[in-house]
């Protein structure tokens, strides 16, 4: 760093500004702010995390919106319809060529895993990951059709308005926002025909059935139903206004006109809110006649009504007591405990209806026999809000071990780089999360196993749960005990009713109130034992399979059990190793802004997005071996202009080895491959400027190259 000299330097929300370097002070720097406008050349070869999230606002600003970084694809959300972004005749332009000689698209990738298939017959998989809003969801269905397109087949997936109706809902974030993840597979034959597909999905939001913010909706096809029903349908569903149902009426109750009502695919992005918020008539909790609701419930149901009200309104329990051991009886519930088996009731069989709805789209794509598919993974990136609970807890998990996945396919690509290059380097460093892993996944002292200890207590508390997490991991380096004034202070807890885990993104951390609830799928015994015996043959089926695997001698009146945290883990084990025995790709998608609008970069939050991503921990990892490359004819390019003539008649690779000679670098600072020369971190910038300085330096270097010549 010299006075004068232009440099990154961070900024509050732009993430960084060029400027000079005016004084250097003891312990500070003083920059001032180069216009942005003015000539900034960068490239890539100065490999950080400035240059990158410089280089995705330039071509944000000419509507470029994917950006190569080696082989993984970062997508900024344009939020708009970049025109011919997606035609047919952009489709034909990616058909068939190598990644690199195109401008970086989604289409480049999806067309590089089906050749991949075609080619080393090996299943592939796509993963897109980035925050909410980010586009996930949009690039995952270009992906999905256009490898249907490709593939020359007959075969249509039109599973995504299903799917999408049950599992997205409108949030502060995004007004389609999926509310769980989803692996969807398109299966092929030998001969790379599409012969099906397959949709695994993961961690459904549950609490929402129930429960909205302001702002935020339930599920879609809740406004479908009451906006688009056909009379008789309306009937028969006793539906009326969304405000007239309480799990509809907390949150925001307004149609979205064209989404709502027609029975066009769920499409926002075009579809302005058309009818005001309706008045609300009446208070959340005194909806209607309850008699009536349970009377239309029960019906609905397939129960009866009676039966109904007892099973939400008391508890059996087997007394222990004195000599009347193992007689049954019921107790009362309080109203906050009915509330919450009302509450827990919906929320089991909003789950096991979405679960019928993914298995019925996966019985329209059946296969008997295939050879490769191509996978793609839509799922939430890392998360961390103001309050972390559950289910960020399990999306945080998960993103760890998609990092590490992550991590060890670009570290293996690197690696095969150097080898075909002929480098003779082995080992590129880079920060392990398995630690982290551990911390949550390992045998009975991980997080989820002494979650599952905790919700088989006789009495299980969230402050429990939350002293044992912390009484074996003392001197963990991933846990810390958060300090009373991060959690306690709005919210009454105690200042151990969390933790905070550092994870490979950032520290984030968890408040535990709700975990133990949030991580019990099962009913109370009662309220189970009367779903199954529904008199509707559907409502039944529903709960029936999962009843079938359990012990019928569970008592009655104890709760049962069935671990969220532990069944999350055996899918995304199963995932990965799916994705591991795959060809895989990943995508990075970028929320441009909070506001959810067009051309606008906010360029501190793009940077903290790209250090969630694992992108700057990839610059870190190359940064362990030679990240800065360039091929010998561009460097020819770039300076045989300083050079003198006899020098310029050398091939490329001479005259790259020549100058190199000449400057007298340091030999550990750079490899020289088959076709580019390969750069310590920094080691790139060095040179460039040894050979940009002032006009003696370089007459004096000349006289050195002219001299090695000889
Ligand atoms: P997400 O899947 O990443 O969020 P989406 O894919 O639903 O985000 O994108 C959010 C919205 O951004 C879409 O509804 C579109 O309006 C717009 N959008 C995204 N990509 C594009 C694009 N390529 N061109 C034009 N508009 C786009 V979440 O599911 O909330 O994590 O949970
Ligand atoms: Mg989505």
């Amino acid at each position: 760093m010299e006075d004068g000299k232009p440099v990154w330097a961070p900024h509050p929300t732009e993430g960084f500004q060029l400027g000079l370097i005016v004084d250097i002070g003891a312990d500070s720097l003083t920059i001032e702010p180069l216009n942005h406008k003015g000539k900034v050349s960068c490239s890539l070869m100065y490999l950080n995390e400035a240059t990158l999230l410089h280089n995705v606002r330039v071509r944000y600003s000419k509507d470029k919106i994917y950006t190569f970084v080696a082989n993984i694809l970062i997508a900024v959300n344009p939020y708009y319809d970049i025109p011919k972004l997606y035609s047919p005749e952009t489709i034909k332009m990616f058909q068939g060529r190598s990644l690199g000689t195109l401008p970086p698209h989604v289409y480049a990738i999806a067309d590089k895993a089906y050749r991949d298939m075609k080619v080393l017959k090996m299943s592939q998989s796509i993963i897109v990951s980035g925050e909410s809003g980010a586009g996930k969801t949009e690039n995952t269905k270009f992906i999905l059709n256009i490898i249907i397109w490709n593939s020359i087949s007959s075969f249509k997936i039109l599973a995504n308005p299903l799917l999408e109706a049950f599992g997205n809902a409108k949030t502060v974030r995004n007004n389609n926002s999926s509310r769980f993840g989803k692996f969807v597979e398109i299966h092929f034959n030998e001969k790379n025909a599409v012969v099906g597909g397959f949709v695994s999905h993961y961690l459904l939001e549950k609490s929402r059935i129930c429960m909205q913010s302001p702002e935020e909706r339930n599920y879609h096809i809740f406004y479908r139903l009451c906006a688009g029903a056909s009379e008789d349908i309306r009937q028969m569903l006793h539906l009326g206004s969304p405000d007239s149902f309480r799990y509809l009426n907390r949150g925001c109750t307004r149609y979205f006109a064209s989404n709502d009502s027609d029975k066009q695919i769920i499409q926002n992005r075009k579809s302005p809110e058309v009818h005001p918020e309706r008045p609300s008539t009446r208070r959340p909790g005194t909806s209607g006649n309850q008699d009536q609701t349970l009377e239309h419930c029960a019906e609905l149901l397939g129960l009866d009504q009676d039966d109904l009200r007892v099973s939400l309104t008391t508890r059996v329990m087997l007394t222990t007591a004195g000599g009347a051991k193992g007689t049954v009886i019921k107790v009362p519930l309080k109203v906050e405990q009915a509330n919450n088996a009302r509450d827990a009731l919906a929320k089991a069989i909003y789950s096991r209806l979405f679960d019928h709805v993914v298995k019925r789209v996966n019985q329209c794509f059946p296969f008997e026999m295939s050879s490769t598919f191509i996978g793609v993974l839509d799922i939430a990136g890392f998360e961390y809000f103001e309050h972390n609970s559950f289910e960020q807890f399990c999306i945080n998990y998960c993103n760890e071990k998609l990092q590490q996945f992550f991590n060890e396919r670009i570290l293996k690509e690197e690696q095969e780089l150097y080898q075909k290059e002929g480098l003779g380097v082995n080992e590129v460093r880079y920060v392990d999360n398995q630690d982290c892993i551990d911390l949550v996944e390992a045998k009975l002292v991980g997080v989820l196993d002494i979650l599952d200890e905790e919700n088989r207590l006789p009495q299980p508390s969230d402050q429990h749960f939350a002293e044992a997490v912390h009484s074996k991991h003392k001197d963990h380096f991933r846990l810390t005990v958060p300090r009373k004034s991060k959690l306690a202070v709005h919210r009454n807890l105690r200042d151990d009713e969390g933790f905070i885990i550092r994870h490979f993104a950032g520290a984030v951390c968890y408040e535990t109130t709700q975990f133990v609830e949030k991580n019990n799928d099962a009913l109370h015994m009662s309220l189970e034992c009367l779903v199954c015996e529904s008199k509707d043959k559907f409502v039944k089926d529903l709960f029936e399979s999962l009843n079938n695997s359990k012990d019928s001698k569970q008592k009655a009146g104890k709760l049962s059990f069935i671990s969220v945290g532990n069944k999350f883990k055996t899918q995304l084990n199963l995932l990965l190793e799916k994705l591991c025995s795959t060809g895989s790709s990943f995508i990075r998608c970028i929320k441009p802004n909070l506001k959810m609008v067009s051309h606008q970069f906010e360029g501190a939050q793009i940077l903290s997005q790209l250090q969630c991503s694992g992108m700057v921990s990839v610059l870190d990892l190359m940064q362990g071996g030679f990240p800065s490359r360039a091929p010998f004819h561009e460097l020819y390019n770039m300076y045989k202009q300083y050079m003198p003539s006899k020098l310029t008649r050398l091939d490329p690779r001479l005259f790259c080895k020549a100058l190199f000679k000449a400057l007298g670098l340091n030999e550990n600072d750079y490899k020289f491959g088959l076709t580019r020369v390969f750069f310590r971190p920094g080691k790139f910038a060095e040179f460039d400027q040894i050979m940009k300085s002032d006009p003696d330096h370089l007459a004096e270097l000349v006289k050195r190259v002219n001299k090695w010549l000889i």
